[in-house]
């Protein structure tokens, strides 16, 4: 397949609610959309870079430069298969969320010129997926009682709070006295050391679902030896970049669930790769989420429909985010807790051009001139 063309859109859409946690404190989710256009086609791929370099080291800055001043005259120049760019790309060192936001939006070309699903493709085994809920900071107890109980009423399957030093015992034995033994589980965005074990052993005691990335910085031999004092599993987030990372991490014992971002793996086929190597190792699997626009969501959505995914992921529906999507067809919550996995060709969802239009801050458009050596 050969580009015509590459479109970087810088977008912003407000948050019906600002989300706080560890990583991010924002009322609008600014970010990257990538368009790839061949044969009157295009194919859509949402960069999930963040404004601040506080969750990984990327940004929407760092990504932008990257994808439009490397990653794009890459692929502008050669053969765009969606399969060859992981190789295409490996000269360019680490920028995952930018690599898989152009890999994303080739495979959603490539699959929309085949007229198939990408759910076909993949190999996705469910028409819905039961989802769950990632409830950021709030200043009192009754906020986010507020909030949760919302949720349940909806029907989510989980929920998920973030905690920090100070911010933790005292939140999660509130929710425990007051919804009983419903599915929870907190993520620490890396806000402990192998120092706060005491206060991690209490945590323990509340029957979690699992304690997601606990500790800072990547540590497995931490993370293992953390797994063995404690008998809530712990899921990894940030501490896994790649499928050979998760394999490590297996044979380690340094956690017992994955929680598997298409961005922070650096697209695509390092997300399928990290799937089966959870299913060969018996790792539990869900998909994360970063307040993703209906383009990442769909894909999210996708992902969370492999059979290897075994847990309620954060795949929440738009409007647990947003009042207006980017997409015609945004995901909703149906009663059970589910979220219908798109069907249509390629990532199954159209973009809204009139309103995409209207959220673009930026656009740079480059062509196979533009990207001659
Ligand atoms: O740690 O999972 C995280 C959002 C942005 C960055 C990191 C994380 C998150 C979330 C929200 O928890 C997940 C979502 O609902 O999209
Ligand atoms: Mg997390």
């Amino acid at each position: 397949m050969r580009l015509e063309a590459v479109v970087l859109r810088e977008v912003t859409l407000p948050l019906r609610k600002p989300f706080e946690s560890g990583v991010m404190r924002a009322g609008r989710r600014r970010f990257i959309l990538v368009e790839t256009r061949a044969g009157g086609v295009s194919g859509w791929g949402e960069c999930v870079a963040l404004e601040t370099p506080y969750y990984t080291d990327e940004t929407v800055e760092t990504a932008w430069h990257i994808l439009h001043d490397f990653l794009a005259p890459a692929v502008l120049r050669g053969e765009a298969r969606p399969t060859a760019l992981p190789d295409a790309f490996r000269r360019v060192k680490g920028h995952p969320m930018a690599k898989a936001a152009l890999e994303a939006a080739l495979w959603d070309l490539e699959a929309r010129l085949q007229g198939r699903p990408l759910a076909e493709v993949w190999g996705a085994c469910r028409e819905a997926v039961p989802v769950g809920v990632s409830v950021g900071f709030h200043p009192d107890l009754d906020g986010l009682f507020r909030e949760v109980e919302g949720f349940l009423a909806q029907g989510y399957r989980r929920v998920k709070v973030k905690v920090e030093p100070g911010r933790d015992v005292a939140v999660v034995k509130a929710l425990r006295e007051r919804y009983g033994e419903i599915p929870l589980m907190v993520d620490a965005n890396g806000a402990y050391t192998l120092a706060d074990l005491p206060l991690l052993k209490e945590l323990d005691t509340f029957g979690l679902m699992m304690i997601e990335e606990p500790l800072a910085g990547g540590d497995l031999e931490a993370y293992a030896a953390l797994q063995a004092e404690l008998a809530t599993p712990i899921c990894l987030d940030e501490s896994l970049p790649d499928a050979r990372t998760v394999r490590r991490a297996a044979r380690l014992g340094a956690g017992r669930v994955v929680n598997l971002k298409p961005g922070r793996v650096g697209g695509p086929a390092e997300a399928l790769e990290i799937e089966a190597a959870c299913r060969e190792a018996g790792l539990g699997l869900w998909i994360g989420g970063m307040l993703e626009s209906g383009v990442g969501r769909a894909l999210n959505l996708i992902l969370a429909a492999l059979p290897g995914v075994t847990l309620p992921g954060d795949t929440s529906a738009s409007d647990r985010y947003y009042a207006s999507d980017l997409v015609t067809e945004p995901a909703r919550l149906l009663p059970d807790g589910t979220v219908p996995v798109p069907r249509g060709p390629g990532i199954g969802v159209d973009v809204d051009r009139e309103y995409l239009a209207a959220v673009t801050a930026r656009e740079a458009w480059l062509r196979p001139e533009d990207a001659r050596v």
